[in-house]
């Protein structure tokens, strides 16, 4: 059985990781459609081999697809996937419209697969940094039973999208040729510089990506977590890092946290201090794991481990989420 597809926002950068992801991992695809905005109308775009043009994403458009990759951002998607559903797609979308909504399942496959069984028509992919973080912690919760999180991230710019990673090459250049840098997508240089701020920053001080991965670990793991974040964009393409800190209510050992992640599904484990082995994001670019390593005890508590946390954030971050949350749909029979 073949399925038909529609991409939506297929020139961005997630977009495009889609659709590399579908033909990689040889998704069952019958139809497909690519669909942006008037403006990006009869583009060419590259699947299989094959060159296909974009059309417009409008009403009517989604008629005769069963799954809808949206890669676009929230208010279009607010507007648009409801359109989506109703004309019968199912929508599994990358902004943050929808993940918060109680009526919409948010879904990490190795975390809460289960959840998807009470969708009604939009399932949401969650941030990225919530992801990388929830696939390595999800068997430790199940065991030990995580009381308090403590994460600081070091995000790359492919997570503004294509108008961040073209600012950092663009200060690279200017800096070259010893030409005054300008910034306008990151409030500050970011080249040789790091910025304590993602997203905007709201009444409580924290920024809506720190909320993001306070609220979202609540809602896909367990309401009972404490998480405390901060979210830091670091001059690297791609690839987010994570410092995570865990509490534990029972007594945890690193060797048998070792053990576990290295069983874990979605999670390889890079630990050998002995030969500077860590995560880093040069080597993990295009994988499709969560790296995890500098694994070691918290001497200042009683239940307490640290790691080092790295993967692909348009791969795992993004757009391979989002298609294993189709293949799961198809494997557990819920399209
Ligand atoms: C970022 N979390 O890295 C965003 C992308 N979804 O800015």
């Amino acid at each position: 059985k073949t399925y038909n597809i529609a991409v939506v926002g297929p020139l961005g950068l997630v977009g495009r990781k889609v659709i590399d992801i579908l033909v990689e991992r040889r998704f069952p695809v019958g139809d497909i459609k690519f669909l942006g905005t008037s403006k990006n109308k009869n583009k060419k775009v590259e699947f299989n081999g094959e060159s296909i043009l974009t059309e417009v994403a409008k009403e009517g458009a989604f008629m005769d697809v069963d799954i809808a990759f949206f890669c676009v951002d929230s208010s279009i998607s607010k507007y648009l996937a409801p359109i989506a559903v109703k004309e019968g797609a199912i929508v599994i979308d990358n902004s943050s419209a929808w993940r918060m909504d109680n009526n919409v399942p948010l879904i990490i496959p190795e975390v809460n697969p289960e959840d998807l069984h009470s969708h009604r028509g939009i399932i949401s992919n969650p941030n990225c940094s919530t992801i990388q973080m929830l696939v390595p912690l999800k068997p430790l919760h199940d065991i030990y039973k995580i009381k308090r999180i403590v994460v600081s991230t070091y995000q790359s710019v492919s997570g503004t999208g294509k108008q961040g990673m073209e600012e950092l090459n663009n200060q690279m250049i200017d800096y070259c040729f010893n030409v005054p840098m300008t910034s306008s997508v990151y409030p500050h240089q970011i080249l040789f510089n790091v910025l304590p701020h993602i997203d905007h920053f709201l009444e409580n001080g924290y920024t809506k990506e720190e909320m993001k991965m306070v609220n979202e670990t609540k809602k896909i793991l367990d309401e009972n977590i404490k998480v405390t974040a901060t979210t830091v964009r670091i001059p690297v393409f791609i690839g987010h890092s994570e410092s995570v800190n865990i509490e534990t209510e029972k007594p945890i050992k690193v060797e048998d946290v070792i053990n576990i992640l290295e069983k874990a599904k979605g999670v390889k484990v890079i630990d050998d201090i002995k030969s500077n082995s860590y995560p880093m994001p040069i080597h993990i670019q295009g994988k499709d794991e969560v790296f995890v390593g500098r694994i070691r005890k918290d001497f200042s508590i009683e239940n307490g481990i640290n790691m080092w946390i790295v993967a692909d954030n348009l791969r795992k971050g993004a757009a391979l989420n989002s298609v294993q949350i189709a293949e799961t749909l198809i494997e557990r029979n819920i399209l």
